[in-house]
């Protein structure tokens, strides 16, 4: 299991980031997801064997955010 975090860049307002977290967290292979909103990012636990952080970004940006990875 690996724990990543993104620095997120488009979110407006608390429900924008409850929406990142659903999307995140609905991907195959999340654990986990916790989207801090004054922060502007997200801490994701995922089973790298089955998803890439590259795909979570993906799904990010898919839903008009953007998502850099920070480690
Ligand atoms: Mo947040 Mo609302 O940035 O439409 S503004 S969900």
């Amino acid at each position: 299991m690996n724990t990543s975090r993104l620095k997120l860049k488009g979110m407006s307002c608390a429900s924008c980031a409850s929406s990142i977290e659903k999307i995140i967290s609905s991907l195959p292979g999340v654990k986990e997801c916790a989207v801090n909103f004054g922060a502007q990012q997200a801490t994701v636990k995922y089973n790298s064997q089955k998803i890439e952080l590259k795909q979570i970004q993906s799904a990010v940006d898919a839903a008009g955010f953007k998502a850099y990875p920070l480690n």
